[in-house]
């Protein structure tokens, strides 16, 4: 049986790493706008997710306009006070690329893992999570470091949230993850981006089958395929309704009342797990590098 060692470790670092990125925001989080900015928030691959999900935290906490998309599909137009770029790697090129074309008086900011690399040093302010920086290509607590860094500085206070990350990491998946080929996750305003990372983690880990939806929207076509081997995820919120229109196609529908971040630290460890499963390392993704430089 493969043991994937690192991303385990890093997955189990996560209520340390949460505790230093809260003690971080007190001076980071103005890396993020300033109060009252129009704010753009751009990433690859799971720090585009990151991205989504920070753009709603910030705007529901009143700090300004916030917007998010895709490094490699953003075209300047819309106006910005600030384009915060996000990058464990600091050396994704279509990052880069997108802050090579931030319009003159456009202030920008890089939230990266690694100091000197490419995107900090073309960012005008940098924010450096070196404790969450991280040995393996799949992403876990770097992420989750980020959307705890904002929280906090948007005025939420995470210590519960954290202690539910240890008492879960302490205890066994509640999942048989034998009972499913088919992993959906759905989520809400800022979960949606969770739930996008969670479907990412077990694509990468466990190369599997999995989707990602507006929690409101799966009813809208997806369901389709939903069947007995299939485990819908619900963050956030429960909504008994549409529990129970997906629990009619067979599938087993998941919900739980932690923090919506533990619930991705849950869904990390799922992906782990559906690797194992398959006799796969999720510490050696097929295909994947720890960032994409294009030449
Ligand atoms: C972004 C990213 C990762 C992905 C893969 C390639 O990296 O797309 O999310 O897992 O390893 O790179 P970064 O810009 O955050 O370093």
């Amino acid at each position: 049986m493969s043991i994937s060692t690192t991303t385990e470790r890093e997955i189990r670092s996560q209520p340390e790493v949460w505790a230093r990125a809260a003690a971080a925001a007190a001076d980071g989080a103005q890396v993020l706008g300033r109060p009252g900015e129009r704010v753009l928030v751009l990433g690859c691959g799971t720090s585009a997710f990151v991205a989504e999900s920070l753009a709603v935290l910030r705007e529901r906490a009143g700090q300004g306009e916030t917007d998010a998309a895709y490094a490699s599909e953003w075209t300047p137009g819309r106006g910005y006070d600030r384009v915060v770029v996000i990058s464990r790697s600091g050396t994704t090129s279509e990052v880069l690329e997108a802050l090579g074309k931030v319009p003159e008086g456009t202030r920008t900011s890089a939230v990266v893992g690694v100091a000197g690399t490419p995107v900090a040093e073309a960012a005008d302010e940098v924010l450096v999570l070196d404790f969450a920086d991280e040995e393996s290509v799949v992403q876990t607590r770097f992420p989750t470091a980020v959307l705890v860094l904002a929280r906090t500085g948007f005025g939420e206070d995470l210590t519960a949230a954290t202690e539910q990350a240890r008492a879960a990491l302490d205890a066994p998946l509640p999942v048989d993850v034998t009972a499913f080929e088919h992993f959906v996750f759905l989520g809400r305003t800022w979960t949606y981006g969770l739930a996008q990372e969670a479907a990412l983690k077990i694509r990468e880990a466990a190369q599997a089958w999995s989707e990602s939806y507006p929690a409101l929207d799966y009813r809208h076509g997806p369901v389709a395929v939903a069947g007995e081997r299939s485990l819908v995820t619900l963050f956030g919120d429960a909504d008994p309704v549409l529990t129970a229109d997906i629990e009619r196609t067979g599938a087993t529908v998941r919900h739980d009342d932690l923090d919506p971040l533990v619930q991705l630290v849950q869904a990390q460890r799922l992906a782990v797990e559906v690797a194992r499963s398959r006799g796969l390392d999720a510490d050696t993704p097929r295909h994947l590098t720890r960032s994409v430089v294009l030449g």
